[in-house]
């Protein structure tokens, strides 16, 4: 693959540019990742990354993305089509094979327009993707003809040549990972098309398909959002009770910075917020996200008191403040964007934080004279959040100087002996009588029971000060020994398994629905450390004989009745709940690690998660129920 034929003549910082593509294949990891499903994908991305640069350009609308019947992947666009003609500095090669086959050609060739450099990392271009692919194949339209190339390993079978005429203009890349380097060629469609998604409200205007032709497997999903950041906040706050119609927004340019921002107060708690530099996702903020929010505190207190809703008397509103229950995107687009951090996931430019600053006090200052009654609508609930950290503080030292004077554990609590929390259990048992039966059935070296009575507050609506005034809430945090809020740590958890028994009816699922969300809002890291789990009590007793079965499920059942030999008589026995149980049983089906089935609580992904648990907590009872099931994950006979 000698790219440069007559090095002498290139300068040492061209023969850099056209280095040809064996580094990719002898270290991917370098370029893409790594070589797993998150490497499959980012090749994906990679090309599309490309397409997307054409889009910013503002010449391309349309992107397809197609997962081909036979495993391979193709991307085609409605650009203006790579150059066919020979570039200047090698006059006998195509640009389009070099922009195929060298790394980093792209990005130096470049220079036009905004670069979004990619899905974060890397950014290495087409010619990565070429490398790693077993086959690969581009096409473009350009000067009403069809030009083509096809490679193996990234190797040209041929030059490019044109092989029939077109009509429009654009470019097709397809591919086929090479399995001798990539671990799976299998493409996720839910994974790919949820990218897409966040891509299409980042580009407004631009139209993203993405079909699935495999057998079996066909679907197809388009992703078209004209109101951009707009449609995205409006998307996140689609489960919310909003306190504005619709999101104030602004796109502006400022200097060589393009700035859009969108913002939507809702009337929760939490505060939801994404940010993105030239398309990139900057989860650790940066200038951008510095400069929204300086504006966003400013020109609320401005507002306040020109308007008398800040009295005299009232301190000024804190950044904290306003960003309870605000949802914003803000996305900015600069020539030269630097990022900084280990992930690259905070962007630098000192520039673009009074630019940001500056779009965004202007537009919201505009906004509040123009709607008065939902301005006076957010600084009632900034100032409700003031009141409520003031009560919260205040709530805190008490708990605080509670925990010094007493640092005893809850008198519900039926702690086990052990104390090395690796090995410690702790049970959340719904009901005092279950409660009883967990209390004689459990191994009581290892395992603890708290119980539980009556309907736990609903956290996503309540504050911290209201949470610790519920007396099950602290009898958990005290247990657990993690305090919550600011102090909150992981570092003196008792339990390293927590475990949520509930009856399997209605109010059992409701409850364990609210425990979720407590430890979703509160204390996420226990479930991303796998903390969490929720226990599998048996559904039915069967009875043959003097022989006892038990089974999960209506469907177990009916397999289990179904295999029994004719003549054979069963006693079919439904529980309605845990108290229905006796110690031996409870012990024998739920709770003995060597027999029990446990289902680990995970969180994929925050986004999700973060929609779910606002729709869990609306009025549909079916969405709850679909997430408890689709985010537990069977883990059986766990070595204890
Ligand atoms: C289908 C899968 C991914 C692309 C373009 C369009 C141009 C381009 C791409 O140019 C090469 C060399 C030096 C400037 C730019 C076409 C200007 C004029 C392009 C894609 C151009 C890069 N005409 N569309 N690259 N430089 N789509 N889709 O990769 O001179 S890559």
């Amino acid at each position: 693959m000698a790219t440069v034929s007559k090095a002498s003549e290139y300068t040492a910082k061209d023969i850099e540019i056209l280095e040809g593509l064996e580094p990719v294949r002898k270290r991917p990891g370098m370029y893409i990742g790594s070589t797993d499903i998150r490497g499959l994908h980012h090749l994906v991305y990679e090309v599309v990354d490309n397409a997307i640069d054409e889009a910013m350009a503002g010449i391309c609308d349309r992107i397809i993305i197609t997962i081909n019947a036979d495993g391979s992947l193709s991307v085609d666009d409605n650009g203006r089509g790579i150059p066919v003609e020979p570039h200047a500095k090698m006059p006998n090669t195509s640009t389009l094979e070099i922009v195929m086959t060298t790394l980093h050609a792209g990005g130096k060739f470049g220079g036009d327009g905004y670069k979004q450099g990619s899905s974060g990392l890397h950014g290495v271009g087409v010619s990565a993707v070429n490398a790693l692919s077993a086959y690969c194949r581009v096409e473009v339209r350009r000067n009403h003809k069809l030009y083509m190339q096809e490679y193996h390993h990234g190797v040209p079978s041929a030059p490019v040549k044109p092989i029939g005429s077109a009509t429009g203009t654009g470019t097709k890349v397809t591919f086929l990972p090479d399995l001798a380097i990539m671990e799976t060629g299998d493409f996720q469609f839910d994974t790919l098309a949820e990218r897409f998604r966040e891509m299409a409200y980042l580009n407004r205007e631009v139209t993203i398909k993405v079909i699935d032709e495999r057998p079996d497997r066909e679907q197809d999903a388009t992703f078209y959002f004209d109101g951009g950041l707009r449609s995205f906040v409006r998307h996140l706050n689609k489960n919310r009770n909003v306190l504005m119609a619709r999101p104030a927004y602004v796109e502006r340019k400022v200097d060589k910075s393009i700035i859009e921002v969108a913002l939507q107060y809702n009337d929760n708690y939490s505060e939801t917020v994404y940010s993105f530099a030239n398309g990139i996702n900057t989860v650790d903020g940066g200038s951008h996200v510095t400069g929204f929010r300086a504006a966003l505190t400013r020109t609320l207190n401005e507002y306040g008191r020109k308007a008398n809703l800040l009295k005299e008397a009232d301190a000024n509103l804190t950044g904290d403040d306003v960003r309870e229950g605000l949802t914003a995107a803000i996305s900015v687009k600069l020539p030269e964007a630097q990022f900084e951090g280990q992930t690259k996931g905070k962007l630098n430019n000192a520039e673009v934080r009074t630019q940001t600053e500056m779009v965004v006090t202007e537009m919201l200052a505009k906004y509040l004279e123009e709607t008065p009654s939902e301005g006076k609508r957010i600084i009632e609930k900034c100032l409700g959040a003031a009141r409520a950290r003031d009560a919260a503080r205040r709530a805190r030292e008490l708990v605080r100087r509670k925990d010094s004077l007493d640092s005893t554990l809850p008198g519900k609590l039926a702690d086990c002996s052990e104390r090395s929390p690796q090995r410690c259990e702790l049970y959340l048992v719904e009901g005092d009588s279950a409660g009883g039966s967990a209390k004689q059935g459990r191994d009581r070296h290892f395992q603890a029971i708290l119980p539980l009575r009556g309907k736990i507050l609903n956290v996503e609506r309540a504050r911290l000060d209201r949470m610790l005034a519920s007396e099950q809430i602290t009898n958990i945090v005290t247990a657990l020994g993690t305090s919550i809020g600011d102090t909150f740590s992981t570092d003196k958890l008792r339990y390293w398994r927590i475990i949520l028994m509930t009856d399997a009816d209605v109010d059992g699922s409701h409850i364990r629905t609210l425990l979720l969300t407590f430890f979703f809002r509160h204390m996420e890291k226990l479930i991303t450390d796998g903390h969490l789990y929720i226990a599998q009590p048996p559904l039915y007793r069967i009875q043959v004989g003097k022989q006892r079965h038990y089974v999960y499920s209506d469907q177990e059942r009916d397999e289990f009745l179904a295999r029994l030999a004719p003549g054979k008589n069963a006693a079919v026995n439904r529980y309605k709940g845990l108290g229905e149980m006796d110690p031996e049983e409870l012990w024998e089906t739920t709770m003995n690690p060597a027999s029990r089935t446990l289902l680990q609580v995970t969180i994929e992904d925050a986004i999700k998660a973060d929609e779910t648990f606002s729709m869990l907590m609306g009025d549909e009872v079916m969405p709850r129920k679909r997430f408890i099931e689709s985010h537990a994950q069977h883990v059986k006979n766990l070595d204890v």
